[in-house]
């Protein structure tokens, strides 16, 4: 706490989430220390597209340097340490496991293990993930479902899950995890599917490019959420009395052509399947062009079929609700990208 402020430590702070939680808490009047990678790739185009950049202290760091990550804690002895970094596409898990779990399950050692020995106050929140359900073992999921992974992502975000409730069990650090199904905006990252396919309908529909959207498996589903809802539940549980672990989903799930074909009205497109498998596209009844085609290189060594969470415990506990539905969902992220395509601003 400095001048009655709380200060909140936000790592990841470049991603989709970083920048929902950042504003959120800046709202709530908080010291907001971002937290990134020197020399990743990501800019800070979303701290600005919301305003808040200058508002960020930004700091340094490096989940894989366990002295950094001390270093950061021991001196500045955050309220509470929100950790939003991780090697977070699934699909790159598969090329790049050894990174993933050093950065999504050791790096969130490192961080536990520093909190305990050098800032032992700080609340912790770990961005767990329903890809840990994987190949669901039971519907919907809730806290008490068997996990079955299904990519390297979802077992090294498995073993950080597991540090937390260990930490919390072991030494009374007070570490949540927040199970977090698929959660979406306009700030999303393009290789997720959600974004991949709104961004490239704004540049059909805008005359950018005749392209077709190249995808994957079409018929994966997914209960998708609106992030800048989903930050909320974040600090909600830091705010409870007790460490615990909780589902955050909108309870509805939708497949990935479900979510193409509600894209696609937003922009006059009346869509027809044709063909199955790798040889299925989308065609544009109106002017007869192909505005989808599966390619077979997105489909997943291992996919996960169906997620759907049961937000139940979310909603008692901690008077959580998702607001933003499926459409509305759909609806907020295409208008935003026609109007970037408009303005020649869509990267
Ligand atoms: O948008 P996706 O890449 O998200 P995925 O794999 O579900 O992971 C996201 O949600 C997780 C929470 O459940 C997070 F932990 C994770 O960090 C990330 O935010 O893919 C969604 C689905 C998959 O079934 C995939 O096979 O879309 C399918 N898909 C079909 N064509 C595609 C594509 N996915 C991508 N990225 N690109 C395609 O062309």
């Amino acid at each position: 706490m400095t001048n009655g402020k709380k200060i909140a430590m936000i790592s990841g702070i470049t991603g989709q989430d970083g920048g929902y939680l950042a504003k959120f808490l800046l709202e709530k009047d908080y010291r907001v220390l971002g937290l990134y990678r020197r020399g990743a790739t990501d800019t800070f185009a979303k701290l600005k597209e919301h305003g808040i950049l200058e508002k960020i202290e930004l700091l340094d760091f490096e989940l894989l340097e366990f002295s950094n990550i001390c270093r950061l804690l021991r001196k500045h002895q955050p309220d509470e340490f929100y950790n939003l970094a991780a090697q977070s596409f699934v699909a790159a898990s598969w090329e790049e496991p050894v990174y993933t779990a050093q950065a999504d399950g050791m790096g969130v050692l490192y961080i536990l293990e520093a909190i305990r020995e050098f800032s032992p106050k700080t609340r912790f929140y770990q961005a767990s993930t329903s890809e840990m359900f994987g190949k669901v073992q039971e519907v919907p999921q809730t806290e008490k479902t068997p996990f079955y992974p299904r990519s390297p992502y979802g077992v090294s975000k498995l073993m950080a899950h597991w540090m937390c409730v260990n930490y919390s069990e072991s030494f009374n650090v007070f570490a949540c995890s927040g199970i977090l199904f698929n959660h979406e905006s306009p700030m999303r990252g393009k290789e997720f599917v959600t974004r991949k396919i709104t961004a490239h309908f704004a540049e059909i529909y805008t005359g950018k490019t005749n392209e077709p959207l190249e995808l994957g498996n079409l018929n994966a589903k997914r209960d998708w959420g609106f992030s800048g809802d989903y930050v909320e539940m974040m600090w909600k549980m830091l705010q409870h009395d007790k460490p615990d672990t909780y589902v955050i989903s909108t309870g509805e799930t939708h497949s990935i052509r479900e979510f193409v074909e509600e894209a696609g009205k937003h922009c006059d497109f009346d869509l027809q399947w044709e063909g199955s498998e790798e040889n299925e596209i989308g065609i544009d009844k109106k002017t007869g062009k192909t505005v989808v085609r599966v390619n077979p290189k997105f489909y997943r060594p291992a996919e996960v079929e169906m997620l759907i969470g049961n937000p139940e415990k979310a909603r008692k506990i901690l008077n959580w609700n998702a607001k933003v539905d499926f459409k509305s969902l759909c609806r907020m992220m295409i208008l935003a990208d026609i109007e970037r395509a408009k303005k020649g601003i869509l990267v």
